[in-house]
This record gives C-alpha cells, sequence and structure tokens, in this order.
C-alpha cells in the first residue's frame, strides 16, 4: 500500500515534454532511413503528438523547433494556436535554430561577421516574441558554434560575444520567461565547442541574467561523466533548467531514455529527489526529452521513453532518505548504496499500470497505440508524401 500511494504521488506530478522532431524523419549525418508513417508537416507533428498525450497522459505540452515548425515566424503562431486546441497539446519550450541557415557556416553568436551575429540576435529575439505569443516560458538555446582546426578561432573573444549576446537576449524576456543553455562537447564543431560543458553553460547563463539556467541534455557528455553529479551541482546552485533527456552510447545522443543505462536515470532522479527532500520544495526543472529515431517507429518509441521516465522516477520515489542519510553519517557504505540497490530493483510496473488506471488512461500506452488503427491510419495518408521525400530535416 505505502509502496502504491509512494508511485502515485511521484506520477501525479511527473510531466514530460515531447519534441516534434521526434515525430519527423530524421536521422544520423550518415543518412536517414524514411518511415512512411513519419510526420511531414507541422499539423501532422501535433496530432502524433496529441497521440502520445492521449495515451499516457504525461505529455501536455510539445517542444517546438522554430525553424522546422514556425518557418515563418510569428506569421505561423495562430496556427500553431489552432493546431494545439485541436491536437489537445501546448506548445512547450521554443527551439531557436541558429545552425541550419547558410549563413551560420562559421557560427553564430560567436562568428567573426557582425552582421551575421546581429541576423542571429534577431532570430534569437524573434524566439522570445514567439514563445510570449505561445505562453511558453522556456527558450532552450543549442548552438553549434566552435572550430574544427586549432588556431582558426579566437576562443577568448568567442567567449565575450557569447556573454554579451546572451546578455542582450535576456533584456527581451517576460518576468516569468526563462533562457536555457544547453551545452554539447562535440558536432559539428570537433576542434573545441564555444559552450562544451555545464561550467561554461553555467557561467554564461549567470552573466546573462537571473532568468538563465543551464539545460543538461543527457547525450551531450564524453563517456564516463558523472552525470548526476552535474546535476547535484546545478541544483544546489540553483542553476538547474532542465533537462534533454535520451540514452547514448559513444557520441549520438537519439537512443531511447534508459535502453542502455536505466540505472545512470535513476541516480539523476535521486539526486533531484535528494535535493528536494533537503530543501523541503519541489526543484523547478522542465524534464524535456530529445531523441529523434532513425530505426524505431517513432510514435512507438516515444511512448516507449515515456513509460520508461515514469518507472524510474517512481523507482528513485521509494528511496528511503532517512535511511538513507544515516547510513552515510555512520559510513555505512553498504547500507548507503543498497538504499539506491533497493529501490531501483523494486518493480513498480504494477504500481503504475495501477495509477494509469485511476487516470482513466489505458495501463499499456503501447499496446493501446498497436490497438487503435492509427497507425496504419498515418501510413496510409502519408506514405506517398514521405516516398516522394516532401518532409522539412524535422
Ligand atoms: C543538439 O544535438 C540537440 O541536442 C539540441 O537540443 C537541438 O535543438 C536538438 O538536438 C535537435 O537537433
Ligand atoms: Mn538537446
Amino acid at each position: 500500500m505505502k509502496l502504491t500511494q509512494t508511485v502515485f504521488e511521484a506520477l501525479d506530478r511527473f510531466r514530460i515534454e515531447i519534441p516534434s522532431w521526434g515525430f519527423a524523419n530524421t536521422g544520423t549525418r550518415f543518412g536517414k532511413f524514411i518511415q512512411p508513417a513519419a510526420a511531414t508537416t507541422t499539423e501532422e507533428k501535433f496530432s502524433d503528438a496529441g497521440q502520445v498525450q492521449a495515451l499516457t497522459g504525461v505529455c501536455p505540452t510539445v517542444a517546438l523547433h522554430v525553424l522546422w515548425d514556425l518557418p515563418n515566424g510569428l506569421a505561423d503562431v495562430p496556427e500553431v494556436e489552432k493546431l494545439a486546441a485541436h491536437y489537445g497539446v501546448r506548445p512547450g519550450s521554443i527551439n531557436p535554430n541558429l545552425f541550419q541557415d547558410q549563413i551560420y557556416k562559421y557560427g553564430s553568436f560567436a562568428n567573426p561577421d557582425e552582421s551575421i551575429r546581429r541576423e542571429a540576435a534577431r532570430h534569437a529575439e524573434l524566439c522570445v516574441e514567439i514563445a510570449k505569443r505561445l505562453n511558453s516560458r522556456d527558450i532552450s538555446f543549442w548552438f553549434t558554434d566552435g572550430s574544427n582546426y586549432p588556431g582558426t578561432a579566437n576562443i577568448r573573444e568567442r567567449k565575450h560575444l557569447f556573454t554579451e549576446a546572451l546578455k542582450r537576449v535576456h533584456r527581451e524576456l517576460a518576468a516569468d520567461q526563462r533562457m536555457l543553455v544547453e551545452y554539447k562537447p562535440f558536432e559539428p564543431a570537433f576542434y573545441h565547442t564555444d559552450i562544451a560543458d555545464w561550467g561554461m553553460a553555467l557561467l554564461l547563463a549567470r552573466q546573462a541574467g537571473p532568468q538563465a539556467k543551464v539545460l543538461v541534455d543527457t547525450g551531450h557528455h564524453y563517456a564516463s561523466q558523472n552525470i548526476e553529479q552535474i546535476v547535484a551541482w546545478l541544483l544546489d546552485e540553483n542553476m538547474l533548467g532542465g533537462f534533454h533527456f535520451n540514452d547514448r552510447r559513444y557520441a549520438d545522443d537519439d537512443l531511447t531514455l534508459g535502453s542502455i543505462d536505466p540505472y545512470q536515470v535513476f541516480r539523476i532522479f535521486h539526486e533531484i529527489r535528494f535535493y528536494e527532500w533537503d530543501a523541503g520544495k519541489q526543484a523547478d526543472i522542465a524534464y524535456m526529452i530529445d531523441q529523434s529515431h532513425n530505426l524505431k517507429g517513432k510514435i512507438e518509441a516515444m511512448l516507449q521513453t515515456v513509460g520508461m521516465a515514469q518507472e524510474l522516477f517512481a523507482k528513485a520515489a521509494l528511496i528511503d532518505y532517512k535511511r538513507l542519510v544515516r547510513a552515510q553519517k555512520n559510513a555505512d557504505l553498504v547500507a548507503a548504496e543498497s538504499c539506491l540497490q533497493d529501490a531501483f530493483a523494486t518493480d513498480v510496473r504494477p504500481a503504475v499500470w495501477e495509477w494509469r488506471e485511476s487516470k482513466g488512461l489505458p495501463r499499456n500506452p503501447l499496446e493501446a497505440f498497436r490497438g487503435s488503427g492509427y497507425l496504419e491510419r498515418i501510413t496510409e495518408e502519408r506514405a506517398a508524401r514521405n516516398a516522394a521525400g516532401i518532409s522539412s530535416y524535422a
């Protein structure tokens, strides 16, 4: 009974945002495998996101990438509002695109050409405005800026350019908006990336202003990096804004959450729960998924991800913090470690199923999706367009 209640309380407060680009044809830089059912328009992305929300009940918002979902900028806002109302999912974080236009070959905010820096600033301001109109709180900034060869970039000067540019964007934010600064140590710049790690993102966010926080994309770390320690530090500094969840093996970031290392995701949730237990309040964190599946069915992979996130969040909620703190104080390593291991080993699935039933949701969203006929319908509707390649990058 206690277990069920704890899981229910955890799931009642857990929401996770899905990315519009997760429903479109995307791939690796070596190519992509076209899926006949992939979304080819913003409307189709909303429709698919609406399915995930209808089946899980915990994905009320969809992250939008401005260039891909609102290619005409503010002019697309009314249409997006209409789609949101029709498909039952609200616009979530707004993602500027400061990397795909030809002008960004040598960077955006740190481009050596001032006119391109101005263009990048204009796009960033447009994104803030779009977010205001759509009632989106978070604008998530990810940059490809960096260099590929030693000596080709003035790293310190670029740091200053970033500081100034982010400060300028911060001034445009409404009082309730946030700017999230994402980091990534590689790709498409392979020698140096201007915002390569959490420390750089933290410094820049601090300088940008009080509404700037760090975004942790779980895939954007070197192998064996201790991500949960970064999470703990950012929480302690009140600088953790949100996550882009995915799993990864070597360098890419588009594998299904928890498919390779569920214990790592659990450890991240543990650090969050531990912080909340100490602080006596909930952390203000945007949980978002950032995955575009090249091989798996896109809606199925998203349902799988959401289910995995719920299970791991529920498991972390089972950790007995009183016992853990006591064991840590006594340097009882085995007892402390087993607090985590016991929670992780607990099968929370029956409680998760029960929670879904209590909300009038299908016990097994994936099975319900497979039986719904939705995939067959969209495959028929979209196959010809996908075969003809009429689909934006995402
Ligand atoms: C880059 O790898 C990234 O993680 C950024 O968040 C982008 O917005 C997203 O993936 C889609 O390319
Ligand atoms: Mn990301």
